[in-house]
């Protein structure tokens, strides 16, 4: 039956890394902010956690840089669709960077910040536990500042408005407190195989 086979070979074709309404970018990157890009020397450049921590920390670009490194390797889902594979970005683990600042038991969420003044907010399960990242490369040359140089958050198995460009910080919070983009109308979690795109999904 020709509808069957069709409908089975068409099934079989599309990329299982591929979450449920996205697309293959290829080689492009598309770029998306919503504020201008700003231009953000490293001189000068700090990284704070603080909030609901022993011990609020910030550090210099020289000091996240002397951290213990750590990798991602693997794809990046954009709400609007498009989803990249094969990605390398290098850079530090959340995890160090909480270990450091040493969150209270009652911390259940972060609100991530940027020097921009955008927000994105998550609960610390998705940043914990090898989840989440601070980068500055990208497939082995510095992040562009179009793309959140010289550094970014990044979450990549949640919808990539959570990896603030430009950030600049994480606040562990006792209760979730929506970030810019879930304040206008995107899902509060952004899981890309549940397509949490906006509220009410
Ligand atoms: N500071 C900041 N970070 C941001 C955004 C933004 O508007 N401002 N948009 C988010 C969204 S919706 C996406 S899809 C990605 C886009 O990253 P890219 O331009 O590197 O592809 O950045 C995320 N981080
Ligand atoms: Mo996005």
């Amino acid at each position: 039956m020709p509808v069957t086979r069709g409908f089975t070979r068409r099934a079989a074709e599309r990329d299982p890394r591929l979450p449920p309404g996205q697309y293959d970018a290829g080689d492009g990157w598309p770029v998306l902010h919503a504020e201008a890009t700003p231009s953000i020397r490293t001189d000068g450049w700090t990284f704070t956690v603080d909030g609901l921590v022993m011990t609020p920390t910030t550090w210099s670009w020289e000091e996240i840089q002397a951290l213990p490194g750590s990798r991602y390797e693997g794809a990046i889902h954009c709400v609007t669709t498009w989803s990249k594979f094969g990605m390398t970005f290098d850079g530090v683990s959340v995890d160090t960077l909480l270990k450091a600042a040493g969150p209270f038991d009652d911390a259940a969420f972060v609100l991530a910040r940027s020097h921009t003044g955008y927000t994105t907010n998550l609960p610390i399960e998705d940043v914990t536990d090898g989840k989440a990242w601070v980068v500055w490369n990208v497939n082995g040359t510095p992040l562009e500042a179009i793309h959140g140089g010289p550094a970014r958050l990044l979450v990549p198995h949640l919808y990539f408005w959570k990896s603030a460009k430009w950030v600049s910080g994480l606040k562990l919070l006792p209760q979730d407190q929506p970030g810019f983009w879930e304040r206008n109308g995107y899902h509060d979690r952004g899981d890309p195989w549940l397509e949490q795109r906006y509220q009410g999904d």
